[in-house]
């Protein structure tokens, strides 16, 4: 049997271990283990963070199973952006992986923009603000447990670390720097003046590696054998777009998962004042493609409402919801108290009543909410994205496990107004491949591996049908102005 490299894709609600083989230009997958990732609370200090000791268990688990399966030749992590962990003198993690969605860094980007001019940071990183970027955690901890710093001897991003636990050998992969906006677009390195005002020392750092970059061996401890490490984009969104099939520049990607990342591929960054203002992210991909992209709030709404309300099944909760009134009620998912509220009925149902809105008050009328706002804030990331680049749009392509949902994507395709095609679902794990197979040369560039997803996994079409009425999308960009 030809042997087959293993993806694993760790998302915020799930991680997943992806066996892929490449045979007859066709990519197959065979997932061979799946687990939920959630936040615990870190017994010591109470922060909200990732079980890393599980996660790394689970990837054993999985990378096992897929070696019962057949030879093992190459295996790369990616993860969600932003966090990292801290490691002492002996590689041993200071203090907890704390989670983006931890409080602590509640008012923390206002009093560092504050200081430092929102202008500079921007023009240095190109990355959207959001208060949960790693600058602002790695703030949150030296003010907090200035200790955690004091020990630390390197940081690293979360699938750095992991990698590390495979193989030893510990670096810090470039797709993944870009979103911590400290990592400097021009110099093309960690930016010294925004580590230093975040409490970092230059020495934690190293030098960001190539998505692509061989790192070392790991030794399974299941079949003796050596399996290379190599790093893919290990920034989830960056695997998933390095899998995405934008066959030109007039097409957008929406990567849909816990978040929706919306945007386009750019071989330049755009770091101009109008892209400030919007407050696009320009974060780096493999081949050195740009993501100009915005962060919208995505699925989390959807999982929070779910779980508050027992779990039922993503199937039912999508057809109770296709079945509900359209627009009967709107919020604007960019609302910052929807990050990480105590509860995501309530925070929704506030932000109705406050808007003058009947509030939404059962499964069916809650996710209708949430889909009808998500599709009316991809209509607003469109209209953004044609404004920065002075070009329309004529197709959105959207990819992961929000492709599921044919209401979302007719809603996408209805709310843009041009056609959207969905799939495919594990295009995450399918780029994080991509590059694994690059490095050991069976594909050639992104392009070709590009063509063999669309050849495997041909995407489902929705065309727009009904246009949104302009009394709703006048209701909707109000309530973003509030
Ligand atoms: P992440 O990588 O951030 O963990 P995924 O790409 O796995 O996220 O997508 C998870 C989301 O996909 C879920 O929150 C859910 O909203 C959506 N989803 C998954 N399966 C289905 C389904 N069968 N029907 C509708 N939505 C689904
Ligand atoms: C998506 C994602 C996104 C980040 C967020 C923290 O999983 O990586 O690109 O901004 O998680």
């Amino acid at each position: 049997m030809t042997s087959g490299s293993v993806a694993v894709d760790i998302g915020a609600s799930s991680g997943r271990v992806i066996l892929g083989h490449l045979v007859d230009g066709r990519l197959a997958l065979t997932e061979t283990h799946r687990f939920e990732t959630p936040l615990v609370r870190d017994p010591a200090t109470g922060l909200q963070s990732w079980d890393l000791v599980r996660i790394e268990a689970e990837i054993r688990a999985g990378i096992s199973a897929a070696e019962r399966l057949g030879p093992v030749e190459s295996v790369g992590i990616d993860t969600w952006g932003v966090d990292y962990v801290l490691l002492d003198a002996a590689e041993n993690p200071v203090g907890p992986a704390v989670s983006y969605r931890d409080h602590r860094t509640d008012g923390v980007m206002e009093r560092m923009v504050e200081r430092l001019s929102a202008g500079d940071i921007y023009r240095r990183t190109g990355i959207q603000f959001m208060p949960f970027n790693t600058i602002y955690q790695l703030a949150a901890t030296a003010e907090t447990h200035p200790e955690w710093l004091a020990r630390a001897h390197r940081f690293a991003m979360i699938p750095d670390y992991l990698h590390f636990r495979l193989c030893g050998v510990l670096a810090n992969e470039y797709t993944n720097a870009t979103t911590t906006q400290i990592f400097n677009v021009s110099t093309d390195n960690w930016d010294s003046e925004l580590l230093a005002a975040a409490g970092v020392r230059r020495p934690l750092m190293s030098r960001p590696v190539e998505a692509g970059t061989t790192l070392g061996e790991f030794v399974s401890a299941a079949s003796g054998r050596a399996i290379k490490v190599i790093a893919p984009a290990t920034h989830d969104t960056g695997s998933a777009v390095a899998a995405t099939p934008l066959m030109s520049a007039d097409e957008a990607f929406i990567s849909s998962g816990t978040w929706s990342l919306m945007g386009f591929e750019s071989r330049v960054p755009f770091l101009d004042e109008q892209a400030r203002a919007l407050n696009f992210s320009n974060e780096g991909g493999a081949e050195r493609r740009f993501r100009v992209l915005k962060n919208i709030m995505g699925l989390w709404l959807i999982q929070r409402v779910r779980a508050e309300l027992g779990s039922p099944s993503h199937a039912d909760l999508v057809a109770s919801a296709a079945s509900s009134r359209p627009f009967a009620a709107i919020i604007d998912p960019a609302d910052q108290r929807f990050l990480n509220p105590d509860s995501m009925i309530e925070a929704i149902r506030a932000a109705c009543i406050e808007t003058e809105q009947e509030p939404p008050a059962d499964a069916a009328t809650l996710a209708r909410c949430v889909f009808d706002s998500l599709a009316l804030s991809y209509r607003r990331v469109k209209e953004e994205i044609e404004a920065l680049r002075g070009q329309s749009l004529r197709r959105v392509r959207i990819v992961g496990g929000g492709c599921h949902n044919e209401l979302l994507d007719q809603l996408c395709a209805d709310a843009c107004g041009v056609p959207v095609t969905a799939g495919p679902v594990e295009t995450t794990a399918l780029g994080n491949l991509a590059v694994q197979l690059m490095a050991l040369g069976r594909i050639a560039s992104l392009d070709e591996a590009r063509a063999i997803v669309l050849e495997s996994f041909p995407p489902r079409q929705f065309l727009p049908r009904e246009a949104v009425p302009d009394e709703i999308w006048h209701r909707f960009c109000s309530l973003a102005k509030k």
